[in-house]
């Protein structure tokens, strides 16, 4: 990817990876980006997929384009998420490889391990014991793309990369309380309880469970740099390598806010997996690290919460 009049297609460019994908892809100074909005190309149809890699034929595909969600809204829809999932990626995946794509970047999820990995988790840990049932659909939709990327390289030599993300978040996340993922929900009902000046904010489940965020500006980056440095068939996590409990990042974000209320935990709502941190050795070996050590990943999130609540204030959001 170093010619940068290269043909990229960013699929998925309005959401959270996909937009910051294309913010990198300009700030590195590309030219030839192409995108498609939803109502233009649904990329759940093969034959309008098809057609489009006919036409545009993109030298590099990012597959960003996915049905996502927080724990309510997986739970809610499996068929869902089962099939936009399935469908997208299959159609992506397929079209990349009848119309010689040179390199395509597949985005799976660390909700592809087995509920009860050890920690941290280690690539070698795919499909060695059963997922979450909380996400499951999403989760084998996910397996499946990159069982996918990996049986096209091993019989037609094509060079299709999957990387597995933990939780992100950041700007042009999804801040719908019903549908969001945590880290968004958080922010808003922080910001929101402190404006209306509410007496205490709801977190779901036992806030006992741990979960790991990076910042999706440097998801792009490490997604930028496998591209460029990369190729393999083995998956590759992307992650801080530290984690912490939901309480913990509640606290965190209260603080941040500057909320003076209360934390409740309804426990009537589901936790999901106790615990998914990501072993980033294989990711650190490639060249690519984002933390050296856990006070970092703390003032990392923290400036992370402010830069994202900035960016919602200046959007408009809530
Ligand atoms: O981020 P989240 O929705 O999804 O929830 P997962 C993480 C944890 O935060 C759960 C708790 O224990 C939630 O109960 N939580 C507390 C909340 N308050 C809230 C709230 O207001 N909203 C939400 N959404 N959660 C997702 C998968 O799992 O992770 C996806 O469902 C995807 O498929 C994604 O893989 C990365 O981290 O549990």
């Amino acid at each position: 990817m170093n010619d940068r009049n290269a043909k990229i297609y960013v699929a998925g460019h309005n959401g959270l990876v996909g937009s910051a994908l294309v913010r990198k892809l300009k700030s590195l100074g590309y030219k030839n980006i192409i995108t498609r909005q939803f109502s233009k190309l649904d990329l759940r149809i093969q034959s309008d997929v098809e057609q489009f890699f006919a036409q545009e034929k993109p030298e590099y595909v990012f597959l960003a384009a996915a049905k996502v969600g927080g724990i309510k809204a997986n739970l809610e829809n499996p068929a869902h998420f089962m099939y936009d999932n399935l469908s997208i990626q299959t159609n992506v995946i397929h079209s990349s490889y009848k119309h010689d794509v040179k390199k395509l970047f597949f985005l799976g999820s660390s909700c592809i391990y087995p509920r009860n990995c050890p920690q941290p988790i280690k690539e070698k840990y795919l499909l060695s014991g059963n997922l979450e049932k909380t996400n499951e659909q999403y989760a084998i939709a996910k397996i499946a793309g990159i069982k996918m990327c990996q049986a096209y390289n091993q019989q037609y030599k094509t060079n299709f990369i999957s990387c597995m993300p933990t939780n992100l978040y950041g700007p042009g996340d999804n801040f719908d309380l019903e549908t969001s993922h945590v880290f968004p929900a958080l922010l808003r009902k922080f910001y929101e309880a402190k404006r209306d000046k509410k007496k205490d904010v709801v977190v779901w489940g036992t806030g006992k469970v741990y979960r790991e965020f990076l910042h999706v500006d440097e998801l792009a980056d490490a997604v930028m740099f496998l591209m460029q440095h990369y190729k393999g068939n083995e998956i590759v996590n992307i992650g801080t390598g530290y984690d912490l409990t939901i309480s913990d990042l509640a606290y965190v974000i209260k603080e941040v806010v500057g909320f003076e209320g209360e934390i409740i935990f309804d426990t009537s709502k589901p936790d999901g997996t106790p615990r998914k941190k990501l072993c980033v050795d294989r990711l650190s070996a490639i060249g690519w690290k984002s933390c050296n050590s856990e006070k970092e990943a703390q003032q990392k999130l923290k400036k992370g919460i402010k830069d994202t609540l900035n960016w919602c204030l200046k959007n408009s959001v809530f």
